[in-house]
């Protein structure tokens, strides 16, 4: 769909003249343009958004929880040593009327960010090291949040990570079979089928009162932490739409899912699928050299666990899309929930054949930790 983006970038407090936009990253969800304008011979950029809302059914209480999370990290930023605090922390420009948002006259709502100079996002890691750098990014997202004061964060999707509901969906999907693809997927549907009962795991220690909630990322995929061109650091945790209430197993396990692959996610030689255990090692370091100190022990030995449920989740998210029809997430050729779904089948496997030993490797990590 085409947008008179200039027209949107005058409804908000820009610096400079309005040069241009293009179309940026590679969410599926949102439509990002980065914008270009010109202040006294000077290049100024931000990212504006046009927030998916037949995904995100309230924008302006996802704006509300965005607001409230970056303003608290930027306090506590300012408040310690670190330099370059507006380059550590999304900024969300108001509008003209001191608004988070502004609704265009078709409904859409947009919002516009600062543009984080000299950082770059990966859709696939180079390195374990990046690994280590993006997981402390996301951990220490955890750690700033972690008093942040009441009310609680809205859920702006309703049971996003609820599992056990996530495959209910799915086996009403796969009962109506509305597009008739179910019959391509015929593997991919019984690996689901065989596997069904890990579901159940993490909400049942919720519910039992091992692990608690906490504010949490929910997005975590590995093209959401901006890594500092200079450092290298992962600098900028982005993407807040979902930071409400969560699970910390929850963004634990999405990094595993993104981080330690070596190929992309809608990858179709699957040979190249494989959970690579340098990576996630450094993923762990990471992780628990930020949080640690809070994680309760069920939190602790379900690191590993995690990354196999969350990839699993998402297993069974883009093959209940794929049976729907493709309404969910954006694709770019026919068939690519079908192959998404299919890497992530490969990667649940990868990560179970190798389970144990990913378990050693946090027992060890966190008992050198303790
Ligand atoms: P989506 O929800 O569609 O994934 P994101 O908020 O993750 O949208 O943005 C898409 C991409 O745009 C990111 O992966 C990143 O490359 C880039 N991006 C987003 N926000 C910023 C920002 N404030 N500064 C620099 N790059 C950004
Ligand atoms: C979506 O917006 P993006 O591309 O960062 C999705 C995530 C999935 C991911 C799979 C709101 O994330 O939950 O894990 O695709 N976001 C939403 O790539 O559904
Ligand atoms: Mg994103």
């Amino acid at each position: 769909m085409n947008y008179d983006v200039g027209q949107i970038a005058n409804q908000f407090q820009i610096s400079g003249d309005y040069l241009n936009a293009v179309p940026y990253g590679t969410g599926h969800i949102n439509d990002t343009f980065l914008i270009t304008c010109n202040e006294a011979d000077c290049e100024i950029r931000y990212v504006f958004q046009r927030i998916n809302h037949s995904i995100f059914k309230d924008p302006p209480r996802v704006m509300e929880n965005i607001v409230r999370a970056t303003s608290h990290i930027q306090h506590k930023l300012k408040s310690s040593d670190v330099s370059d605090t507006s380059r550590r922390v999304l900024t969300v420009v108001p509008t003209i009327n001191g608004m988070s948002y502004h609704q265009d006259p078709e409904a859409n709502y947009w919002r516009c960010l600062l543009f984080i100079e000299g950082t770059l996002a990966f859709d696939v890691l180079e390195t374990p090291e990046q690994a280590h750098k993006a997981a402390k990014a996301f951990g220490q997202f955890q750690c700033y949040l972690a008093d942040l004061p009441e009310p609680a964060l809205t859920e702006t999707i309703p049971d996003f990570h609820n599992t056990p509901k996530r495959l209910q969906t799915f086996l009403q999907v796969l009962d109506k079979d509305p597009c008739d693809r179910a019959c391509d997927a015929a593997d991919e549907i019984g690996f689901v089928l065989k596997h069904a009962s890990m579901c159940d795991v993490l909400i049942e220690l919720f519910n039992n009162g091992q692990i608690p909630e906490r504010v949490t990322h929910n997005d975590t995929k590995i093209n959401n932490v901006l890594f500092d061109k200079k450092t290298q650091e992962g600098i900028c945790v982005i993407d807040l739409d979902t930071v409400m209430p969560g699970l910390s197993l929850y963004d634990f396990g999405d990094m595993v899912r993104t981080a330690t692959c070596q190929a992309a996610e809608d990858e179709r030689d699957l040979s190249r699928i494989e959970m690579d255990i340098q990576f996630f090692e450094q993923l762990a370091r990471g992780y628990t050299s930020e949080t640690a100190g809070f994680l309760t022990d069920a939190e602790k030995e379900h690191l590993a666990f995690a990354g196999k449920l969350i990839t699993f989740e998402q297993m069974i998210r883009f093959l209940t899309d794929h049976l729907s029809g493709d309404i969910y997430y954006k694709i770019h050729r026919p068939g690519h929930n079908l192959d998404r779904t299919r890497t992530q089948m490969k990667l649940v496997q990868s990560i179970m054949d190798q389970e144990d030993e990913m378990n050693k490797l946090t027992e060890n990590i966190l008992n050198t930790l303790a």
